[in-house]
């Protein structure tokens, strides 16, 4: 008898133990348009209305029939925007169905999945179970600033101000250095004066990034300021090395170093401790296919910037996130999104390149505990694949409407490279890249998609056990 108790005990506390132990936080980032928006909207409509097994067929729960129900619940953090789902749904709907409006800040949503659990308890204790799953949308951008806590105003400058005066950001940026080398830094500070050159510094990485294509940008708030526009924290800029010597405290060398030092502390420390602490799993997403497009200067951009936003994550004992906070982070997944930008059988070249971008990073991380993973998928499939006849030999194509011109086009966009192109690559103009629009969302269908399935199951399946 006393064994019967004690069993049934164990397995209260079991129960009391999985009840509580369901709450997970997903973070999803990426640069700005690598398809944050559409991958949390396709996300959280597979899981409120992708029921039927055939639409997310490696997804257990849906296979094993254990999903009960998914809905939309109050979300955590009041002080946080909301990810807009509801709005973003309206304009994948209707007849003439747009792509959802770029987001700039953080966001959130919280859903509750109730399922069945799998194994484990006699019938009658294995009562349903609720997850209770937030997602949050952040820009990668602002994880480019991490380097920066480790630098002081003098080491972060001397790192821009060379990169200023390379190609190919000379070009644009000469007139505004021209302006800044002439400052003696040891005059009085003048709050007019750094708010104009920050003003303008802001323009030109604005500019670095969509006439240049760059992705590795300083300070990342100045590009996605969200709540801070316009705030002083946001007002200072590189200076050149030469004028660092002396340092008044009403200088304006002094009011540059408190306000990067406060940037620092304020901004990129705060984001870290507030919100990167007390996320559970984490989504990179990355679109390899525009840069492969836009070419070399692009392209090694993105990996240098890959290469920054994965620093977040390979933390070990002796890392500075570690000494910060403890990071909890235990899943990790790189996806290369847009996928149905490119015939399937280049989906292992996707995958491949996504993967190779990724590598250095990836034994690190792995090293330190983290499971990480890399896919390429489309969140909302905006194309057809099939074949299409050239020169009398059927070849792989897809099909969608342009964005430019909604005119139908049947198109070969061209090879993947399955690793980091070589010079050559570059000289044949290999790829394609055309931009099409979305699907219009029929109505209680779930939205088309490639392999959201198998990135749930990675995301969330262990915990739906
Ligand atoms: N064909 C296709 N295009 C996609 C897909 N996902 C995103 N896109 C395209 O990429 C653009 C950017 O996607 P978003 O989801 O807004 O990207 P984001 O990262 O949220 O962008 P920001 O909010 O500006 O940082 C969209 O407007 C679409 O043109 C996809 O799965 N398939
Ligand atoms: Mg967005």
């Amino acid at each position: 008898m006393a064994g019967y108790w004690q069993r049934i005990q164990q397995q209260g506390q079991q129960l009391l133990k999985r009840t509580f132990d369901r709450h997970l936080r997903l973070a999803v980032t990426g640069l700005s348009r690598s398809g944050k928006t559409a991958f949390i909207t396709s996300l959280v409509n597979q899981l409120l209305e992708g029921t039927h097994s055939q639409q997310l067929p490696f997804f257990e729960v849906i296979q094993d029939d254990r999903l009960l129900g998914v809905r939309r619940v109050q979300q955590p953090h009041p002080e946080v925007a909301s990810f807009r789902y509801d709005l973003a749904l309206q304009s994948l709907s209707g007849d003439q169905p747009e792509w959802p409006e770029p987001t700039k800040g953080l966001s959130e949503i919280r859903l509750a999945l109730r399922f069945l659990p799998a194994t484990g308890l006699s019938s009658w204790l294995a009562e349903p179970v609720t997850l209770l799953l937030d997602i949050v949308d952040y820009p990668g951008e602002w994880l480019l600033d991490l380097p920066m806590l480790e630098q002081s105003f003098a080491s972060w400058s001397e790192q821009q101000w060379a990169l200023l005066n390379q190609a190919p950001r000379l070009e644009l940026a000469s007139d505004w250095l021209n302006r800044v080398a002439a400052l003696d830094f040891n005059e009085a500070t003048d709050d007019q004066l750094i708010r104009e050159l920050a003003e303008q510094y802001t323009t030109l990485i604005q500019r670095f990034r969509v006439e240049l294509g760059l992705h590795f940008l300083q300070p990342g708030r100045f590009l996605l300021p969200g709540e801070m526009k316009g705030a002083p924290i946001l007002n200072f800029f590189p200076i050149p090395v030469t004028s660092q010597d002396k340092k008044t405290s009403d200088s304006l060398l002094a009011e540059l170093t408190r306000r990067y030092d406060s940037y620092c502390e304020q901004v990129v420390k705060r984001f870290y401790k507030e919100h990167f602490a007390q996320v559970d799993r984490q989504i990179v997403l990355a679109d390899c296919l525009q840069p492969l497009n836009a070419g070399p200067g692009s392209f090694n951009d993105l990996q240098l910037a890959l290469e920054q936003i994965a620093e977040s994550f390979s933390y070990g004992k002796s890392s500075f996130l570690t000494r910060l906070f403890s990071p909890k982070i235990d899943r990790l997944l790189f996806v290369a999104t847009k996928a149905d930008h490119v015939t399937p059988d280049q989906h292992g070249h996707l995958v491949g390149l996504l993967a190779e971008l990724v590598q250095g990073i990836k034994r690190h991380v792995r090293f330190d505990g983290i499971t990480v993973e890399s896919m390429a998928l489309a969140s909302i499939r905006a194309t057809q694949a099939g074949f299409c006849d050239y020169q009398g030999k059927q070849i792989p194509a897809i099909e969608g409407y342009q964005l430019t011109d909604r005119s139908l086009l049947t198109l070969f966009p061209g090879e993947v490279p399955g690793s980091p192109p070589k010079a050559d690559y570059w000289q044949k103009k290999p790829f394609q890249f055309v931009e099409f629009f979305p699907p219009a969302k029929q109505l209680n269908q779930p939205l088309p998609h490639i392999r959201m399935d198998q990135a749930l199951d990675f995301l969330l399946g262990d915990k739906l056990q």
